[in-house]
């Protein structure tokens, strides 16, 4: 069943209640026993916190993302990487979860795999989520002594060396671009792809691997893949319903009571 409305869904369903994805969505997660979602930045931005590819205001349409995301970045200007981590964790300190992370949260049995790095999820409540790129609510020793600390994010630090083995700065614990990614978050997130019957993937561009190739998994597994993005992503043509808008407007629609 391929269903991808040209229109939004609301206006869909006002022309044709018949064949409305809101309702087939919610009808088949109801039904659904295992159901995984498969989250990124787009989740988290009706909260106000920026995504990285949204042509104008994601971090990557400003800033060259090997300059602030990788290792060769942060060995060559640790300060601005951490300058720039600063002033997204402050962002995040402004931020809620919204409708869209309360939605999540009502299902008890839903397995979050999620791309992003704040703690929203946890926030509205959702109780299993497996961190595919880490946590930016925590620094780390870049050298791999084992340091870790928690990081104030109403004032978050800059650059300073590791207090424990003063070999290299602290840095933010993500997964940075050509870093490999946690192998037990990895190995429970692809066991959750392959073994559940609804695979929701919501506010992702799907280009980032591994990551994005969950949802390949997922529907190669026997999985529903339901798509659910402000527009179309590299994720469209996996999906067996999907559903343009507003992560906060389609999931309470589609996870909400009957
Ligand atoms: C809404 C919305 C609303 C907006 N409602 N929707 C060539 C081919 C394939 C792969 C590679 C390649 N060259 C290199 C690679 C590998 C590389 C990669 O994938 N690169 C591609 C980008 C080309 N991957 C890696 O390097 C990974 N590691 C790896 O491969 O390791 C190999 C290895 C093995 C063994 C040893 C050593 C190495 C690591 C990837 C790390 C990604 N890190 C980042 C930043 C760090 C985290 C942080 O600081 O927070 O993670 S980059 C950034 O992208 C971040 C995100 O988690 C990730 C995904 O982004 P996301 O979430 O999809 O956000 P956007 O902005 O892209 O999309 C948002 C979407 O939401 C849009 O579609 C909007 O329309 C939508 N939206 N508002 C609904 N209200």
């Amino acid at each position: 069943m391929m269903l991808k409305p040209l229109t939004t869904p609301r206006l869909k369903s006002m022309t044709d209640p018949s064949n409305d994805p809101i309702q087939q969505a919610a009808l088949l997660l109801r039904k659904s026993q295992l159901i995984t979602c498969f989250s990124g930045a787009g989740l988290s931005a009706p909260s106000g916190v920026g995504t990285f590819r949204d042509p104008g205001d994601g971090w990557w349409s400003r800033y060259d993302p090997m300059r602030l995301a990788s290792p060769e970045g942060f060995k060559e200007d640790p300060e601005l990487v951490m300058k720039w981590y600063a002033a997204r964790r402050s962002q995040m300190a402004q931020a809620s979860p919204n409708a869209a992370h309360h939605a999540l949260a009502t299902r008890k049995d839903l397995i979050q795999v999620t791309q992003n790095t704040d703690n929203l999820l946890d926030r509205a409540g959702c109780q299993d989520i497996i961190r595919l790129h880490g946590d930016i609510t925590s620094d780390r020793c870049h050298a791999g002594c084992g340091y870790v600390e928690p990081v104030n994010m109403d004032q978050p630090p800059q650059h300073r060396s590791c207090p424990a083995c003063g070999q290299a700065g602290l840095r933010p614990t993500v997964t940075w671009f050509g870093e490999a990614l946690p192998a037990d978050a990895w190995a429970r997130a692809e066991s959750a792809a392959a073994n559940c019957d609804a695979f929701i993937v919501v506010g992702t561009s799907a280009v980032v691997y591994p990551a994005a190739g969950l949802i390949g998994l997922a529907a190669q597994a026997g999985a529903t893949v339901i798509v659910v993005n402000r527009e179309a992503s590299d994720a469209s043509h996996m999906a067996d319903l999907e559903l343009l808008g507003s992560a906060d407007e389609i999931l309470p629609a589609i996870l909400g009571p009957a």
